[in-house]
């Protein structure tokens, strides 16, 4: 029985260094994983290799990403290996522009329109590959009125869209639209984690990105690769963990303790190994990790200086993973665990900045003109290009709302304490 195997690959944004580990070196580039994972399509003997958009970062396209994107084709087509693209919102106008890749290399479609690519088998038993690619940096909906007709049994659907959210700027589409064709499974990009959205009928996933890019997008990182039957049932599908780093995150509760900054970073080196430790990953050469150190009012200051002052370029050596610190943030323990907390700490903040002792009348309306004002700014920013990447994670979101919180609670500490004339550091 012939079994089709495919590799499909996520966001890969080539061009785009993994954010906050500036100071590392090229061992841990986008590049480095695309090699890996050439390798590991060429061991497998797979017939295709698919990219669901996004394959070059806006910031960069034209110069490094074209040619580490060109020598991975070759690669790949020297061992008779088909590569499917579509194109994503960073790359739907550089991508198409890359002649010299697609006569080669397939491109599935033009700017806002699908195609269609057969790979054929004597025994008729061919896979048939569709695709829309990305019509500009912003797109409401996918249109499906140039939609392929299928006529292979085993088929895969590439596609950069925002599954189920039907406000998106980056190609709103229900999932029902995507589980109504036929497909034996739908490759996606645009989201970075990994995340499966129907398993039967049509395998509908997101591979995420192939390396992370960013300290939100923790866990293991990699591709998919599908095995598929002549009938078009998908048989397997496996995460290919090809990422060369693994973002984490640490608290370290320093709270109560008066510490020397030895002493500190000997609870940092602990802490970093009893974590690395649980979570076994073994196969990860390095690891980013932020480390929080959660602290009281006593020592917030102290503790936010020494991370201030902290030398980045140190990395630690825990097992067999080079671990760099992405950042090390101060975090200050108060009591905010009710939503009515938030806001008594923004009036009081507020309160204290205007010189007023009690967060009441015009202070507390200015608290909440100050929330309302930043949600605008923060809306705008997310609108930006460089932040579209992360923005439709709900785990972001989480995150903007933690860094907010974070920055209230340092900044209200930091008034309570100067006001009181401290200087603990
Ligand atoms: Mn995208």
């Amino acid at each position: 029985m012939h079994i089709w195997k495919v590799i499909c690959v996520g966001d890969l944004h080539l061009g785009r260094m993994p954010g906050g580990l500036s100071y590392v070196g090229n061992q841990i580039s986008v590049d480095v994983a695309l090699t890996k994972l050439v390798d590991e399509a060429i061991e497998r003997e797979v017939h295709a290799v698919c990219f669901s958009g996004d394959i070059l970062d806006r910031t960069n396209a034209y110069f490094e990403a074209a040619g580490q994107f060109e020598r991975a084709v070759r690669q790949l087509r020297q061992q008779g290996i088909e590569v499917i693209c579509v194109s994503g919102n960073h790359d739907w106008n550089t991508l198409p522009s890359l002649r010299r890749i697609f006569s080669d290399a397939r491109l599935l479609g033009g700017p806002g329109e699908w195609g269609s690519f057969t790979l054929p088998r004597p025994d008729e038993s061919s896979l048939q590959f569709v695709g829309y690619c990305f019509p500009a940096d912003e797109c409401q909906t996918i249109s499906f009125s140039s939609f392929p007709q299928v006529k292979a049994k085993a088929s895969i659907g590439l596609l950069h869209c925002d599954v189920g959210q039907m406000n998106s700027r980056y190609g709103g589409v229900e999932l029902s639209y995507l589980t109504g064709h036929h497909l034996s499974a739908w490759s996606l990009g645009h989201i970075h984690k990994r995340t499966l959205l129907h398993e039967d009928g049509p395998f509908i996933f997101y591979s995420g990105s192939l390396q992370p890019l960013h300290i939100n997008e923790r866990g293991v990182h990699g591709a998919e690769l599908l095995e598929i039957s002549a009938e078009g049932k998908l048989l397997r599908h496996l995460q290919l963990p090809l990422a060369t780093i693994y973002f984490d995150e640490c608290r370290i509760d320093l709270s109560g303790e008066a510490l020397t900054r030895e002493e500190v970073l000997a609870d940092i080196r602990e802490a970093l190994f009893t974590r690395l430790e649980s979570l076994g990953i073994d196969d990860f050469e390095y690891v980013g990790i932020r480390v929080i150190l959660k602290t009281d009012e006593q020592s917030y200051s102290a503790v936010e200086s020494f991370c201030r002052d902290f030398d980045y370029a140190d990395s630690f050596i825990v097992g067999r993973s080079t671990v760099y610190l992405e950042s090390l943030v101060a975090e200050c323990e108060m009591d905010v665990s009710e939503p009515g907390d938030y806001e008594r700490l923004l009036t009081e903040t507020v309160a204290l900045l205007s010189g007023t002792e009690f967060a009441e009348g015009e202070n507390a309306e200015r608290g909440v003109t100050l929330v309302d004002q930043a949600q605008e700014l923060l809306q705008e920013k997310l609108g930006q290009h460089f932040f579209q990447a992360f923005s439709d994670d709900v785990e972001r979101k989480q995150d903007i709302r933690r860094v907010l919180v974070e920055a209230g609670v340092s900044l209200h500490a930091r008034i309570v304490r100067s006001r009181r004339g401290s200087n603990v550091a």
